[in-house]
């Protein structure tokens, strides 16, 4: 797109619209759909004065028009006052808060909007995705609990009073510092999971959910060690406090080294013997190493009785590459509390993923740009995520092959037609914009190549578009992350998705999404796998590497048969899921 047309400028950067078909809202180059008034208004204004109106206004419109849902906008000044993106959204959420809160200030929550998800107390600028995420996503059909929504605010209140450099954090590093070994008799008012960054991308966000849940469930603090670049992808999450762990943690120097063989992991811990309910002593922290070459003995601590012995220990110092919530429901005591926060188990990651993780301003800036650039337009937008687990990033033929039959066969992309005219001449032809993402940039350029020289059979028209092809991992380089992040974002405001099988990235996207993919099998042999792919059955990403063992009766079990709720996954088949039992099966 040519940014320095007037035209576009004023298109790209104004009207967020309401298609009048569905209810989705989305930005839209629609010069017809804005009011006159407001595309002269507009037309006056420089690129960027637009922008920082949109950005300003958009959310105090919004939120005007949620409190006063009948009342005619009077105030012009905001050219496109009248975006009528405002008047589809359902007016039943003005209930959640009080009038005056959204009056006062443009300092205002989006409570409404995520049904209470997100606390209020936020600087607006300092993150703008928290407020205007529900600008680019449809409405939810998930409401949080509102026992979930306690739980969070209860929370909340613990982390501000436990938070870093707070008199307890001081109280706890410092009986940290002075020893490794703690009286039962020492009272301390907290208690916390410090979480270490560790691997992928898509995996750290999927470990810091499960890390945040556990310590929900456990009334500890989550600190989040920084790593290399947590604090320049994710704002914070928690209102008057930090989720970062401060630089001069004592066992910061450790985290790189810890691993399975660690002697103060809990693993090893429970094979010497050294924990025990009836001891008066405990060591001051424990590290859990929930890695996918756990053993048997570390995999102990998702069992209820590993849990009370744990439970005394103020220091919880986490390395994993795992989604482990699933094996969470399977605790008898943390069951019952999981199932009063999520009713509808599925949206546990939904939920917890559009509370917690926030793009930053800049990875928000790629995120926005991109998708007013080239997604908003499009009546239909579609993702597909290929992640290859090969040696060679590729491109492969027999996944071009399987991603070509199995969004042929679902419909997911149209047939392209030999004849050089369409069959049927549409004359509204729908446009579809598909969103690529992958290391690779060679599936992306079949896919433009083919729908370029060749017309569709339906008539419709297919815009290629894949934001970045980084080759391989290069998890030292900052921009690499912000942009795998920013597309794990973008495939997440998709309307239909196609993802691959073992992939953490995908399941991100997924989840944040609330969409149900289209999962590409994994491939065996280089040969297309038959079927090519399948629609999961829940929206929840895979434990890949869970414990088989019965807490109860002590032996081996296969986990995916003893609750309902908890499967195997689609695409992994040792893997555990949440699903729900009543939903479409
Ligand atoms: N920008 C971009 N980066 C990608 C893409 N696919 C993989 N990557 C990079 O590779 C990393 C893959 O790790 P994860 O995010 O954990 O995803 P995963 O697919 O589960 O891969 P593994 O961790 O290797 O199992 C990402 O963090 C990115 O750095 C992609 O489509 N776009
Ligand atoms: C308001 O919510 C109720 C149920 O919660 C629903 O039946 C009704 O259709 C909603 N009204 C609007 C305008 O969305
Ligand atoms: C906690 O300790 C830090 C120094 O380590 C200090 O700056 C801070 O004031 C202390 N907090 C309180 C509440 O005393
Ligand atoms: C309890 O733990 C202590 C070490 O903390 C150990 O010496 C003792 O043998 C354990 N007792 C039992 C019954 O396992
Ligand atoms: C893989 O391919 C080889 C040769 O093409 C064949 O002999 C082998 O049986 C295949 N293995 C599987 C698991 O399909």
């Amino acid at each position: 797109m040519d940014l320095n047309a007037p035209i576009r400028r004023r298109a790209s950067s104004s009207a967020m619209i309401t298609d009048d078909d569905d209810d989705q809202t989305h930005f839209r180059d629609s010069g017809r759909l804005i009011p006159t008034k407001s595309v002269s208004a507009m037309l006056s204004m420089t690129l960027t004065k637009t922008l920082a109106v949109c950005l300003v206004a958009l959310p105090l419109l919004l939120a005007v028009r949620l409190v006063l849902p009948y009342a005619a906008s009077s105030d012009r000044t905001v050219g496109f006052a009248d975006a009528r993106i405002l008047e589809k959204l359902p007016r039943n959420s003005t209930a959640v808060a009080s009038e005056d809160d959204h009056f006062q200030s443009s300092d205002m929550s989006y409570d409404k909007l995520l049904g209470g998800l997100l606390a209020p107390g936020f600087k607006e600028g300092s993150c703008l995705s928290r407020y205007q995420s529900s600008l680019y996503r449809k409405t939810s059909p998930h409401k949080p609990s509102s026992y979930l929504l306690s739980r969070l605010r209860n929370y909340e209140d613990l982390h501000k009073r436990c938070g870093p450099y707070t008199k307890s954090y001081n109280r706890t590093v410092q009986q940290l510092r002075s020893g490794d070994i703690i009286s039962s008799e020492d009272s301390l008012e907290c208690k916390y999971v410090v979480w270490i960054s560790f691997s992928g991308l898509g995996n750290r966000i999927l470990t810091v959910a499960s890390a945040f849940l556990y310590a929900i469930l456990t009334n500890r603090v989550l600190l989040i060690d920084p790593g290399k670049d947590m604090p320049d992808l994710f704002c914070e999450p928690f209102p008057e406090t930090s989720w970062f762990l401060p630089t001069d943690f004592p066992l910061k120097s450790k985290f790189d080294l810890f691993e399975q063989k660690t002697p103060n992991s809990y693993g090893n811990m429970v094979k010497k013997n050294m924990l025990n309910t009836s001891a008066q002593l405990f060591p001051s922290y424990l590290y859990l190493h929930l890695v996918h070459d756990y053993d048997d003995n570390d995999k102990l601590l998702f069992c209820d009785q590993d849990q009370e012995l744990v439970s005394k220990v103020p220091w919880l110092i986490m390395k994993s590459d795992n989604y482990f919530v699933p094996s969470l429901f399977l605790s008898p005591s943390f069951g019952q509390e999981l199932s009063r926060l999520f009713p509808q188990k599925a949206t546990v990651f939904y939920h917890l993923s559009r509370y917690l993780f926030h793009p930053s301003n800049q990875v928000w800036g790629l995120i926005t740009r991109y998708y007013q650039t080239y997604l908003a337009k499009a009546d239909e937008r579609i993702g597909i995520q290929v992640r290859v687990f090969e040696y060679k990033t590729g491109p492969y033929q027999h996944v071009m092959d399987q991603i070509l039959a199995c969004t042929l066969k679902h419909k997911v992309l149209p047939e392209i037609s030999q004849k050089e005219q369409p069959l049927v001449p549409s004359s509204k032809p729908k446009s579809k914009a598909v969103l690529v993402t992958s290391l690779s940039s060679g599936y992306f350029e079949n896919l433009r190549n083919m729908y370029w020289e060749n017309p569709t059979v339906s008539g419709d028209l297919i815009g290629v578009y894949q934001p970045s092809h980084e080759e391989f991992q290069q998890t030292e380089k900052r921009l690499h992350n912000r942009k795998a992040w920013a597309e794990m974002y973008l495939l997440s405001l998709t309307d239909v998705l196609v993802t691959s099988a073992w992939s953490t990235f995908g399941y991100v996207a997924q989840g944040l999404g609330g969409l149900k993919p289209l999962i590409l099998l994994k491939p065996e042999n280089h040969t297309v796998p038959d079927p090519p792919c399948l629609q999961v059955i829940s929206m929840e990403p895979c434990f890949h590497a869970p414990p088989f063992y019965d807490c109860k009766t002590k032996s081996g079990a296969d986990t995916g048969k003893i609750v309902p709720h908890v499967r195997h996954c689609e695409d992994m088949s040792w893997g555990l899921k949440l699903v729900d039992i009543h939903a479409d099966i």
